[in-house]
């Protein structure tokens, strides 16, 4: 999965990449330089089987995050962008808002942001609605026309304000869209970066911003980039004791990737055995047969069922000698719907 940081400059961008990220990058220079980072998708399902299994190897799923400066924060006055052509290629995107500084607005800053995001999606559409007349005309090839239609449907949405996630698109309608990668087409979580003073207020605020809440396409996330910055650099066991004393219950980088989950409809699911344990992630609602081929194609293609455990059965039995003993471990065919669970 990838993860697009946004926003304006200044609002705690590369602070929050620094957070979910361990890395240390300068904060607070204006540089619009990007970071990229790779990071493990911290699960103790998997430390916890790998304890019990003691496999050779131990594989995370991975999330990457990219620190994409650009966006200026005027909204539909930004003129032109110069963001970085990746965001394009985020899964998602977090649109990190300042509401630590002391003059913060940011209710007013999450418009201007969606408004630029906005701007940046009609200066693709109108190139391309250009583009594709032109070659109509040109060459009489009638076959373009029905994207050309879904461009200018597109337009029209985006001149009224509207994002394009918001439009009800058939799935054909979907897939020629697919190759523009629109920004505003992207599920979007907005970290509101609060002041550290701010921590016990979290739920409150959280409160303040709801209605930003879209199922499946927008959520809220209350963080304080700084203090989580900070926290990161401590060893497991000083990091609890810290976030116990100042009242984080889940890790900024935590909440981060599990919204992000969720607005995305991922699951993950576990594989154990000896060579490895292994955390994958898949779309909810795949068939045993489709998350088979996210570890290999040829074991997709030669699907016919998978032993699964319950998770929660392997840790009270411990042993597949024992899962079988008490009856635990079932045989899933081609159409079964994986759960978050474990494969063996
Ligand atoms: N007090 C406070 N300052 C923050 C917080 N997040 C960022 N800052 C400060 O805001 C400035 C800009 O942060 P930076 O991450 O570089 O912003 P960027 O331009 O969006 O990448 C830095 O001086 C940070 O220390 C926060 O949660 N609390
Ligand atoms: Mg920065």
């Amino acid at each position: 999965m990838k993860l697009g940081i946004i926003g304006k400059p200044q609002s705690g961008k590369t602070t929050v990449f620094n957070a979910a990220s361990g890395h240390q990058e300068a904060v607070g220079d204006y540089s619009q330089a990007s970071h990229r980072a790779i990071i493990k998708v911290p699960d103790e399902r998997v430390d916890k089987l790998a304890e019990l299994v003691s496999p050779k190897k131990i594989t995370y799923a991975e999330i990457e995050f990219l620190d994409a400066p650009g966006f200026t924060g005027s909204g539909k006055e930004a003129g032109t962008l110069e963001i970085n052509p990746e965001l394009h290629h985020m899964d998602a995107l977090m649109l990190v808002i300042d509401a630590y500084s002391p003059d913060a607005h940011p209710q007013k800053d999450i418009q201007n942001l969606i408004d630029e995001m906005i701007l940046a999606d009609q200066v693709v559409v109108e190139n391309n609605i250009e583009k594709k007349s032109r070659k109509m005309k040109l060459t009489g090839d009638k076959s373009a026309h029905n994207e050309l239609d879904l461009l200018k449907k597109c337009q029209a949405t985006l001149d009224e304000g509207e994002l394009l996630i918001n439009l009800n698109l058939a799935s054909n309608e979907e897939k020629m869209l697919r190759g523009y990668t629109f920004l505003t087409q992207k599920p979007l979580l907005i970290a509101i970066n609060i002041d550290e003073d701010k921590i016990n207020q979290q739920d409150v605020i959280a409160d303040d911003f709801k209605e930003h809440i879209i199922t499946s396409k927008r959520d809220v996330a209350v963080i304080c980039g700084k203090m989580e910055m900070e926290l990161v650099t401590l060893s497991p066991d000083d990091r609890q004791l810290f976030m116990k004393e100042l009242g984080i219950k889940v890790p900024a980088v935590e909440k981060v990737i599990q919204k992000s989950y969720s607005l995305l409809g991922l699951i993950s699911f576990l594989t154990a055995g000896e060579p490895e344990v292994r955390a994958w992630t898949i779309k909810k609602g795949d068939t045993a047969q489709k998350a088979a081929g996210v570890i290999h194609s040829d074991i997709e293609r030669g699907f016919i069922r998978a032993e699964v455990v319950a998770y929660d059965d392997y840790l009270q039995y411990k042993t597949m000698s024992a899962i079988k003993a008490a009856g635990k471990a079932r045989l899933e065919g081609k159409d079964y719907i994986v759960k978050d669970g474990l494969y063996c």
